[in-house]
């Protein structure tokens, strides 16, 4: 990210500096495996670049920070369902203000805990208590971890994706494998090819992926290896020229340089029980 668009607060360490971009407190991390910008709105990684490496995450540069809306790009937390299981669509996490509880560095690199609790405002949408935490570590690889707490004494379900952007050279020219050949789309059952590329719109749900998903990038002349785990399918979306043209806080052709791969529990799969916690990760690393 353009650095110069935010304005200095104040360092919390050698390696974490406190940033503002039009009221949205944003976490600066430099350190020498990796640098990385956080924003507390949304509990959103807003990118990560490895040293020696290109950026990793796609952000838009037409990114609404008014507070009001979704960032689009970087890695949006949907919480604590996915899609449109209720409203609003991808649920209210990405939208609410997290706190930051802790953060540690190391030779290794830093870690950063944001939290979120359940408020006046998430109880009239989800009428639950919970406590919600989002790990990110930021070494030479990228480690984020969503770890929901159920705070109530009955189960509650739960569902929610790391709706991750990742950076590519051009839609056209990668290739995806480990995704499986089983997914979703618009609602019915398909199988495909073992190696997935691009030619128009594409918003499946994989439900069989392997424990390593790679994409190609011949334009970026890298591999991004992305791990998830405590999921239950692998979201791969990509809107093409016309939706893209559609969504306004998006460039036109914003498309062709991003494709997401998320880390997803669809259809509120999840059932916790009083006190018990679940963990949803992503680890994406450069090759
Ligand atoms: O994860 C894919 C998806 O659910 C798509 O269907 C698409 O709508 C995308 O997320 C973006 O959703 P948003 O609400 O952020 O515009």
């Amino acid at each position: 990210m353009d650095m110069k668009t935010f304005t200095t607060i104040n360092a919390l360490s050698d390696h974490v500096i406190v940033c503002e971009i039009d009221g949205i407190k944003v976490l600066h991390i430099t350190h020498p495996k990796a640098k990385a910008t956080i924003s507390l709105f949304g509990g959103h990684l807003l990118s990560f670049q490895p040293t020696g490496k290109k950026e990793t995450i796609w952000m838009s540069e037409k990114a609404d920070f008014s507070g009001k809306n979704p960032l689009r790009g970087g890695i949006p937390i949907c919480w604590p369902w996915f899609g449109k299981a209720a409203l609003p669509s991808h649920g209210f996490a990405r939208t609410s203000l997290w706190t930051l509880s802790e953060h540690r560095e190391n030779d290794h690199g830093v870690m950063v805990r944001l939290s979120l609790n359940d408020t006046e405002e998430t109880r009239a949408i989800w009428p639950h208590s919970f406590h919600v935490d989002v790990v990110f570590e930021i070494t030479d690889t990228l480690n984020v971890h969503l770890i929901s707490t159920n705070t109530n004494d009955i189960p509650i379900e739960i569902g929610g994706a790391l709706h991750t952007y990742l950076n590519i050279g051009n839609i056209r020219d990668i290739k995806i494998s480990g995704l499986g050949q089983k997914y979703a789309e618009k609602g019915e059952c398909k199988t495909g090819a073992d190696t997935v590329s691009f030619e128009q719109e594409i918003d499946r749900i994989y439900t069989n992926a392997e424990e390593n998903i790679l994409i190609e990038d011949p334009s970026l002349e890298r591999q991004l290896k992305i791990s998830n785990t405590g999921h239950n399918g692998v979201v791969l979306w990509n809107p093409w020229s016309i939706i893209s043209t559609q969504i306004q806080d998006m460039p036109d052709d914003g498309y062709q340089t991003m494709v997401c791969v998320e880390s997803c529990i669809y259809d509120r799969s999840v059932l916790l029980e009083p006190g018990c916690q679940h963990i949803l990760s992503t680890c994406i690393s450069s090759l």
